[in-house]
């Protein structure tokens, strides 16, 4: 018979097992032996517990939903990572940013709050007050917690709760070497120089060019490698929070070889969308104030920075496989629950507008994929290469995440998103069928129909459209009388979520915390604020 105490297994810690007849049959020194061992045993080693999943955090900038080839209709751009991740976990299709600008949207994804609710409503605008933010959760849960990348929070120098801070530019506690240190330790100012810029001197083009150095030294590969690097220097007696946050394929386009021979290939066969219009310039309402980067109207400007986008998303996809094949040698891929996002999209042309901040699909529309531990109950439903296309909202990625790590959100109403877990699993027909997103306009979008109400600064008004039979947007139904009740429904529910502030959610244990500071905020509340997102 082999004893068992409270999950104590003596099986797997002694040579020989100890059996019950040890403590009737035989003599008084013995029973103290076998005592003093299970004893000695029993202070030293933990109880066996379910493992507790790690987590990784993967987020891009800037990549609209149809950058992952698995969510196109055609075979032009490849992702084969990404979409091997999806067929290994779920795809969701219809996943959308609540804030599609990085400051707002990257603080909805770390505190489940719409952006109008914690503050950052755009990217020169800090949080109103302290939050519960996740990393701060999983350090409360006893994770090590660690950030690769960008995390672009305001203000830049504080750790948001992250144990380990691998900085892709000039962010953190900056005690850790940052990939600009390391790039300027390499090569020299002229080393580090674009070449072959075809449009130097554009607005919006003129990023573009060739990398001398090679594609080791790039900001995407420095990030996995400080990434995988932290999978083996980690507190090996916790679990590990890690958030990989590239810039890509956000500009500059800066291409190393060999993806700049891809732009080269690809950059005449750009199909553009039929919303751009060349020669078109921006009206008043549109919006388009001071250096004007965010529209486009040169067709061969608009065609090399599609091709050069797609051949940063293939950056990052290759950088992506690294990043889980990293996982995998380390041994961590069965019991690691692993989430890709965008912060938002880019709208890469579509009505002759570039970079994000409209309330168009092309900018609010993000890839979401997420694969659940493999050890995990949850890898039945989650693991299954399954498409999910009801509506999810960024702020939902984190009760998920909580959820399936076994540790739901307090009930609360200060958190805003809801776990999709139930959902993916077929078990959730109370689902909500409606999302909200806003960047000094605002929208709400239902299975059929999108309402944008624009900015007052550049002329307000109202745009309806019918996205089942008009997914490029282009019929502005907003004025229809067959329309007017569905406009009216649309445009309480967009007033009401205004309107809806909850304070601060309580999270057991954990103070709201990074407050920002009150001049600060003052001061860059007053900035004009109809500068374009680029
Ligand atoms: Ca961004």
């Amino acid at each position: 018979m082999i004893i068992n105490v409270e999950g104590y297994n003596f099986m797997c810690l002694l040579k020989q097992p100890v059996f019950y007849e040890d403590f009737l049959m035989t003599g008084h020194s013995r029973f103290f032996w076998t005592l003093f061992v299970l004893l000695s045993i029993m202070s030293a080693v933990p109880a066996a517990e379910e493992p507790f999943p790690n987590v990784l955090f993967i987020m891009v900038d800037e990549m609209r939903w149809d950058a992952l080839a698995a969510n196109r209709s055609d075979n032009v751009y490849k992702t084969p990572a990404l979409d091997r991740l999806a067929a290994e976990g779920t795809r969701f299709t219809h996943a959308y940013t609540v804030a599609a600008v990085c400051v707002s949207s990257r603080h909805s994804f770390f505190t489940s709050r719409y952006s109008h609710v914690h503050g950052a409503t755009d990217n020169q605008v800090p949080i109103r007050t302290a939050q519960i933010l996740l990393p701060g959760i999983m350090k409360q849960l006893g994770y090590e917690t660690a950030i690769s990348g960008k995390l672009h929070f305001s203000p830049n120098d504080k750790d948001y709760d992250f144990d380990y801070f691998r900085s892709f530019g000039n962010e953190g506690p900056k005690t850790l070497q940052t990939w600009p240190q390391y790039l300027s330790q390499k090569y020299t100012p002229a080393q580090r120089q674009l070449k072959d810029a075809p449009f130097r001197g554009d607005k919006l083009g003129g990023d573009l060019g060739r990398l001398e150095y090679p594609k080791e030294d790039t900001q995407s590969f420095w990030i996995t490698d400080r990434a995988v690097e932290f999978l083996h220097i980690r507190d090996k007696s916790k679990p590990f929070f890690l958030f990989v946050s590239y810039l890509e394929p956000h500009s500059p386009s800066h291409l190393a070889e060999p993806y700049w021979s891809q732009f080269l290939a690809e950059k005449d066969r750009v199909k553009l969308p039929s919303t751009f219009v060349p020669g078109l310039a921006p009206k008043p309402e549109d919006g388009i104030t001071r250096n004007g980067r965010a529209w486009v109207s040169d067709p061969e400007i608009a065609k090399s920075m599609t091709a050069a986008y797609h051949a940063k998303v293939k950056h990052v996809d290759d950088n992506i496989e690294r990043l889980l094949d990293g996982l995998k040698k380390a041994g961590l891929d069965k019991n690691t629950l692993i989430i890709f996002t965008a912060d938002h999209g880019n709208m890469l042309g579509d009505h002759n507008r570039w970079f994000k901040g409209v309330q168009y699909e092309g900018s609010i529309r993000i890839p979401l994929l997420v694969k659940a531990p493999e050890n995990s109950a949850y890898a039945e439903t989650f693991n299954q290469g399954k498409t999910v296309s009801r509506l999810i909202e960024s702020i939902d990625v984190m009760p998920t995440l909580l959820d399936i790590i076994g540790k739901p959100l307090p009930d609360d109403p200060g958190f805003q998103g809801k776990s999709f877990t139930k959902l993916v699993a077929g078990n959730d027909p109370g689902w909500k069928n409606i999302v909200y997103s806003e960047r000094r306009g605002m929208l709400v979008r239902d299975s059929k129909y999108k309402l944008i109400k624009n900015e007052e600064e550049s002329g307000g008004g109202y745009l309806l459209f019918d996205l089942e039979n008009d997914p490029e947007e282009t019929q502005n139904l907003a004025g229809e009388t067959a329309l007017q009740s569905v406009f009216e429904e649309l445009k309480k529910k967009l007033d009401a979520w205004q309107k809806e502030e909850p304070p601060v959610p309580k999270y057991p244990g954990l103070e709201p915390k990074f407050p920002p500071a009150e001049e600060k905020r003052n001061k860059e509340q007053r900035r004009d604020r109809r500068q374009p997102a680029q």
